[in-house]
């Protein structure tokens, strides 16, 4: 029976195989593509799809610092606002099963700051902000995974609204823009993890609320959006920061917004987008959509499960492998939204689409086949690649997809 199995799955691949080759024209690939293309309604089930639901036990906050602590493997929460009018001072650490209360110590109630975790020094380090009843912050804040420290070192003016981002590769944070009452700035700060310095003040044009993650495969800080002031432009620009200078990329991405959340994700070489508003709009614009850029384009993405968000907590999860939202502020007017305390993961991939682009077809089988015996890449993340779950991508995966495809057989199982 597995000796019939074999050579069934041998000749399949075969044939599958001489019709790639076949079509011989990109447009002839196309039609074969379509003929097998899941319709994305189809993979509603698929558990590695979209957002997925992790835990709401965490306390509902708008604009929470959030950083993952990678020595000590745990998520970091510290003081945010709820409803735009009240102010929280408090760390709190999510240890993979729950959220723990930690300390009413440290850096004062505030709002539009942010927080990053310093992978050289193994902190978290916190800058700036607003605070009630009119006044903006300029201290730098450390949490060492026990304590705060306030750093009493020279530092940027008091701002807020800023963007913040880690580049591994320097081992620097970088800070830009943000604003002191009416003045916008589009000045660049590095903190090396004993003093700031001021690196550019050109680059972007002035601006509030942009974000800012890191592109470890490519060393860069790509920046996008903000707005030039609170009743100015609203920016739907792509930036990046290489450490030395900083180059807009021209390239069709998001709709122009603001209070967005960025992160990287280092597996799938990939700097993930979510949501955003662009409030000082007269529709008042809430977002809710995914986007993702590769270094050369940025692509929509399907995103279930998480309604719009602004001003939430997002990092990678080395742990988890994942990117992780936390939080933060949904539609309502500024004198009162609603804030969330649940928690969201983003594995970013379709189970079976080994090629990540999207769809499965027979060209992921094609990939499989490469990968496992021409010395082809793997599927990014690996667990794409393994259709059947059971912890290994092989031939059982290609019989798998095979049997998925053609003869209604069960839909791809990722771990
Ligand atoms: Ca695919
Ligand atoms: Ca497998």
């Amino acid at each position: 029976m597995l000796r019939v199995l074999f050579f069934f799955v041998i000749g399949i691949i075969l044939i599958l195989s001489s019709l790639i080759l076949a079509a011989d024209s990109a447009t002839k690939l196309n039609q074969l593509n379509e003929m097998t293309t899941i319709p994305s309604e189809a993979l509603a089930n698929n558990l590695n799809f979209g957002w997925q639901f992790i835990d709401s036990s965490g306390p509902k906050r708008g604009g929470p610092g959030f950083s993952y602590d990678r020595i000590l493997n745990k998520l970091v929460l510290c003081n945010g606002e709820m409803t735009g009018t009240e102010l929280i001072q408090d760390t709190w650490e999510w240890n993979l099963n729950e959220w723990q209360f930690v300390t009413y110590d440290g850096p004062g109630p505030r709002a539009n700051f942010l927080m990053v975790y310093d992978d050289a020094r193994q902190n978290s380090i916190l800058f700036g902000g607003w605070t009630h009843p009119d006044s903006y912050l300029g201290d730098t804040w450390i949490w060492d995974g026990l304590s705060w420290s306030l750093r009493d070192v020279p530092a940027p003016s008091p701002r807020a609204n800023c963007a913040f981002a880690y580049d591994i590769g320097r081992q620097r944070v970088v800070l830009f823009g943000g604003s002191y009452y009416q003045t916008i700035f589009n000045e660049t700060w590095e903190w090396d993890g004993t003093s700031w310095e001021l690196r550019s003040s050109e680059g972007p044009p002035p601006r509030i609320f942009p974000r800012m993650a890191y592109d470890a495969k490519r060393g860069k800080c790509v920046l996008f959006g903000g707005q030039s002031s609170y009743d100015g432009e609203t920016f739907g620009d792509t930036w990046e920061w290489d450490g030395y200078n900083w180059v807009q990329i021209d390239v069709q991405g998001p709709e122009a917004r603001l209070w967005h959340m960025m992160a990287n994700d280092p597996i799938r070489e990939k700097v993930l987008l979510y949501g955003g508003v662009n409030r000082f709009d007269p529709a008042d614009i809430f977002y809710n959509d995914t986007w993702e850029f590769d270094g050369i384009s940025w692509s929509k993405v399907v995103g279930t499960g998480l309604g719009s968000r602004w001003d939430a907590g997002m990092t990678f999860h080395e742990g988890l492998g994942k990117i992780v939202l936390y939080g933060g502020a949904g539609p309502g007017p500024l004198s009162g939204f609603p804030v969330y305390g649940d928690m969201w993961v983003y594995p970013g991939f379709i189970c079976g689409d080994a090629d990540g682009n999207g769809v499965i077809n027979l060209l992921d089988i094609t990939y499989i086949i490469n990968f496992l015996y021409k010395n082809g890449s793997a599927p990014k993340p690996p667990a794409a690649g393994d259709a059947n779950g059971n912890g290994a991508t092989n031939i059982s995966d290609i019989t798998y997809l095979i049997n998925f495809l053609y003869k209604q057989g069960l839909s791809p199982v990722c771990p």
